[in-house]
């Protein structure tokens, strides 16, 4: 009794509001998505759980069959690669899961996030490092820039797809 809590934030000590700079940084967006393996395997919800945990805000998700169309033109970079028609059939042998996360640094985070391509090589406590063992079978897609998220995001969902909200725990994090 007495003392005074709120549940709006710590506005007390961050009085001033971030300039539009600041405020774009917080919002970079990464597309981050589970292979059809980590699909299959049931490891959907523990990804999802690592990227809410570390503070990301999640702006758009949806489960895919995707085509071999789209998976060709989101692998583009690779289609010389002596693996890219296994990678295709891998990448449209059943649902994935894509999302798109918001969040300062989400892109270069999300990339350590998940650990090294190929996973032998990948620290333990990465998602990749943790979960999975063959580079075939790697079980997540994550962005390597924010120009390939801003691309990738596009490929992937329609504008009316993401989601523009305020989180409760912005304040709480930055
Ligand atoms: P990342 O997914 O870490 O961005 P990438 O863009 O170089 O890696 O390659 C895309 C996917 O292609 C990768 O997640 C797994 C597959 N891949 C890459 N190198 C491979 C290789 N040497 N043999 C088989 N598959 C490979
Ligand atoms: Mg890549």
């Amino acid at each position: 009794m007495g003392s005074v809590s709120s549940a709006a934030g710590p506005t007390a000590v961050c009085a001033e509001a971030p300039s539009a700079p600041v405020m774009a940084a917080l919002k970079e967006r990464t597309f981050i998505a589970v292979k059809p393996d980590g699909v299959q395997r049931g490891i959907i919800g523990e990804i999802i759980k690592r990227f809410e945990q570390k503070g990301f805000k999640l702006v758009g998700m949806k489960m895919v069959q995707a085509s071999e169309d789209l998976l060709m033109q989101h692998y583009i970079d690779l289609k010389e690669r002596p693996f890219f028609p296994t990678l295709i059939n891998y990448m449209s042998s059943g649902p994935v899961v894509a999302m798109v996360w918001e969040g300062k640094g989400a892109v270069k985070t999300g990339r350590v996030m998940l650990g090294e391509t190929d996973p032998a090589k990948s620290s333990p406590g990465t998602i990749r490092g943790d979960y999975c063992i063959d580079v075939g079978k790697n079980i997540i897609h994550g962005s390597d820039s924010v120009e390939s998220a801003n691309k990738e995001i596009s490929l992937w969902f329609k504008d009316e797809e993401l989601v523009t909200y305020t989180s409760c725990a912005f304040s709480w994090l930055y």
